[in-house]
């Protein structure tokens, strides 16, 4: 059973004064928190067995590196890849699309077309721009509503035999809009172009099964997934992981080096140079267990509960506009009339309350609503209803002061 009170002791930081104030963390989008669990690991690491992995014979390196493809199998079960070699392990959702997108600029040529969505954040964006920039590709960019859901139905105008590519987030990071990936996956595949799903925020609410999607390509970010920072994942599947070329050269990402010729080591290796974040790693298994034990049901339910109530009681504020209102995670975006956003957010820090304000890394979407920005609450499982009360009066006290 869902018990909230014993699962919010354990984030210790919720304990946290701010400005005199009980913290109110509504910035989950941004970064979870982290529970005991995950911060026990990361003391256990590096208090017992802080080792390099995949090199030493000694017991401290055996251990660690025993850990650390111990949380690839964890990954790998998590999202339902077939192979534990099909999950590289990155520094983060940003790693994991530079990684395909460098890897795709060798083999894109003039002609060929890649298609985003309207919706991304600037790391599913910019790669791709890169990309284009360096192969000749052409960006089609799919049109969002004023909803926030993407209109699909020109997808199938814009799909063609030259597409090669298609890139789209499972969940918006400004609006929370869930995303039909599983349509735009078929759709795509029926041209033979490759689907990568941008799971960064989808992750802290969403179990995927990538092979029931059938997707190309999916990354995500241990840090929303109540993991540490600096540490991603990126599946792929073993035969277009194959077709790529190594992102970066180095240690422990070959097989045989000589000045003549140097060639590379199987998957996963061949995509992860140098030390990796090898307790980040492992803490990131413990995060998903963690997860795993809370139950994607029940952070479903409490999530929903509490975006169902903050959305009821924000709309009740005078001047309050709601941006994204189409099929959607816990999150909400919003503005209040004649407010700048970042006025809002510097009142509520001084209240206690964490919360993100600006363009979200998510320009397109301030620019097609014509705002520099937005006020951002993300909600997580932990939060209450409690503290959503406590937000709108503090909404309304800051509202009367800028007003
Ligand atoms: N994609 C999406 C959809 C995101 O929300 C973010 C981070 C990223 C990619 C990049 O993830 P990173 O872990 O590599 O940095 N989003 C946010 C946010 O909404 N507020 O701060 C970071």
């Amino acid at each position: 059973m869902f018990n909230i009170n014993k699962v919010r002791e354990d984030f210790p930081i919720l304990n946290r004064k701010i400005n005199g104030k009980q913290l109110i963390y509504f910035d989950n989008g941004a970064t979870s928190q982290t529970p005991k669990v995950v911060i026990d690991t990361i003391v256990d690491y590096y208090t017992n067995y802080n080792a390099n992995i995949h090199r030493g014979v000694h017991t401290l390196s055996q251990e660690a590196t025993d850990k650390y493809e111990e949380a690839r199998i964890k990954i790998q079960k998590h999202f339902n890849a077939k192979q534990p070699y099909e999950i590289i392990l990155t520094s983060g959702t940003t790693e994991s699309i530079n990684i395909i997108s460098s890897g795709f600029s060798s083999i894109l040529k003039k002609g060929d077309e890649v298609i985003v969505s309207a919706l991304e954040h600037h790391s599913n964006i910019v790669p791709w721009q890169i990309m284009c920039e360096k192969s000749g590709a052409e960006l089609k960019v799919i049109p969002m509503n004023e909803n926030g859901s993407l209109q699909l139905d020109l997808l199938d105008d814009m799909l063609n035999e030259n597409t090669k590519l298609v890139f789209c987030n499972h969940v918006s990071n400004a609006l929370g809009t869930i995303n039909p990936i599983k349509e735009i996956i078929e759709k795509a595949h029926k041209y033979g172009a490759y689907v990568l799903i941008d799971g960064a925020q989808s992750c802290p609410h969403i179990k995927p099964d990538v092979q029931e999607l059938d997707v190309d390509f999916y990354v995500s970010s241990a840090h929303k997934m109540y993991g540490p920072t600096g540490v991603g994942v990126l599946y792929g599947k073993e035969e277009l992981l194959n077709l790529l070329p190594p992102y970066q050269g180095g240690g422990e990402m070959i097989k045989t080096v000589t000045f003549e010729k140097t060639t590379y080591a199987d998957l996963p290796h061949k995509f992860e140079a140098g030390t990796p974040n090898i307790c980040g790693v492992i803490a990131f298994g413990v995060a998903i267990d963690y997860m795993n034990s809370i139950g994607f049901s029940n952070i479903q339910k409490q999530e929903n509960d509490l975006l169902e109530y903050a959305t009821e009681k924000l709309q009740k504020i005078d001047g309050l506009t709601i941006y994204g209102t189409h099929n959607k995670t816990s999150i909400i975006s919003f503005n209040i009339k004649g407010i700048h956003p970042y006025d809002i957010g510097s009142i509520l820090d001084k209240l206690g309350i964490a919360v993100r304000t600006g363009h979200h890394c998510a320009q397109p979407i301030m620019d097609f609503y014509k705002i520099p920005g937005t006020v951002r609450i993300s909600l997580a499982f932990y939060n209450t209803k409690e503290e959503i009360d406590i937000l709108i009066e503090a909404i309304k006290k800051a509202k009367t002061m800028l007003s």
